[in-house]
């Protein structure tokens, strides 16, 4: 294996206890990931020592807690090979990132305009854009997928037209494990003067990304899912658009003068971040970005590559079960969905954790794709840079096991 997993797992103490009378097998980590103790020792060292609120006070806590937070953004930057620090925004996560980019280019919509999304998008790249639509009269569309979860370049072609202005596509879909064309996409919305915005949420944490290579004008995601605390994201921006955009949310430290009856702007990154920030979040996020460089995203990429090799084919040997996105382990990511024909996913997962495995069932805040798929939910698994092929196998045992309770051949 790429990875030295039996050193790695050392650094996640949480992976080591026992759930219902078997050692944990953690494989949710597309809903959250756990944390090194790396990270949580930074964010622990910053509350003991250093905690104080940010750009403020001029005291010597102050400025240590604006220095580690403002090298957090510096760290980011280059993580996502982001041109420009200023162009990294700190929020709560993806969602709100993809919220602040639906308002923030409200006033760029007229009626009629198109906004374009696909099939496989997680919730929170769907619902602003519908509240968007309403707000301006635009018309969201969707873009076709294939049989198995890609996207249909060929739709995608007929429906970016003139009368599109905004095309938002999940990078990584955290169902179908899929990896979306963002960058061909791009160049397809450049083309017709429209906005390119991606959700990195399921991408950031399993490759490396370069912004400025995909030649988006937007990107989101979530530190959670990398390593990093709850409550902590990015909201990345082309450098024009955010210094012509107006912020979304008003309040402390995103001024730059106040009056009476009018406010004017502090510069970017301040204009966005209004509020105190989730200061520990974002010093955790810088931690987590070190443990993950430490390793390499390649390196971690290369992991997860090799587990869903040595699986997708041995779950996919198994009579009776359904498995959801590419059949192709070289285009599958580590996130798998997939239904016991005959079962609930419900009772799937919770067979499973009968056995210490941590599975996610349900409809994985992606009802238009379940409904696209024709499944009401399904259950998934996904997988991490802690985890191994010998609980890759301790999962097809599970099934099998899961199989044989339910008395299914
Ligand atoms: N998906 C999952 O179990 P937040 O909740 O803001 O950190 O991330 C939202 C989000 C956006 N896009 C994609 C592709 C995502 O996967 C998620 C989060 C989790 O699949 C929780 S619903």
């Amino acid at each position: 294996m790429t990875l030295n997993s039996e050193k790695i797992r050392k650094d996640f103490k949480i992976l080591d206890q026992i759930v219902n009378d078997e050692p944990l097998i953690y494989l949710d980590s597309a809903a959250t990931s756990q944390k090194p103790q790396a990270v949580l020792d930074v964010v622990s060292d910053y509350y003991l020592h250093d905690n104080s609120n940010v750009h403020r006070g001029v005291h010597t806590l102050g400025e240590r807690a604006t220095q580690a937070y403002e090298a957090s953004r510096d760290k980011v930057r280059a993580f996502i090979n982001a041109g420009d620090r200023r162009q990294v925004i700190f929020t709560r996560g993806t969602t709100t990132s993809l919220n602040f980019i639906a308002r923030m280019l409200e006033g760029r919509l007229d009626e009629g305009d198109e906004i374009l999304i696909t099939y496989m998008e997680h919730h929170s790249n769907v619902i602003p854009w519908q509240e968007l639509a309403k707000r301006t009269g635009a018309k969201l569309r969707y873009i076709e997928l294939d049989s198995e979860g890609r996207i249909d370049m060929d739709d995608a072609r007929a429906k970016i037209t003139s009368a599109t202005k905004i095309v938002s596509v999940a990078h990584v879909s955290n169902v179908l494990g899929v990896v979306n064309p963002v960058k061909e996409l791009g160049e397809l919305a450049h083309a017709v003067g429209a906005y390119m915005i991606s959700d990195g949420a399921q991408s950031v944490p399993h490759m490396s990304v370069d912004v400025q290579d995909l030649d988006v004008d937007f990107y989101a995601f979530s530190g959670h899912k990398m390593c990093a605390p709850t409550g902590i994201g990015v909201l990345y921006g082309r450098l024009s658009l955010l210094e012509e955009l107006d912020p979304v949310e008003f309040g402390g430290e995103m001024i730059d003068f106040v009056g009476l009856q009018e406010s004017t702007w502090a510069a970017l990154p301040s204009k966005f971040e209004a509020g105190t920030p989730n200061i520990a979040g974002a010093i955790g996020l810088g931690a987590a970005i070190d443990y993950l460089n430490d390793l390499g995203m390649d390196n971690i990429h290369d992991h997860e590559q090799e587990i869903v090799n040595y699986l997708l084919p041995k779950l996919q040997a198994i009579p009776g079960i359904e498995i959801y996105g590419p059949s192709d382990p070289a285009e599958h990511t580590g996130v798998i969905a997939f239904n016991i024909i005959g079962l609930h996913p419900h009772d799937v997962s919770s067979a499973f954790d009968m056995q210490g495995i941590a599975v996610r069932a349900g409809h994985h805040c992606a009802q238009p794709l379940l409904k696209y798929i024709d499944q009401q939910s399904t259950a998934r698994a996904s997988f991490y840079l802690y985890n191994t092929l010998d609980e890759a196998d301790k999962f097809i045992e599970a099934i099998l096991a899961t199989k044989e309770f339910f008395g299914l051949k």
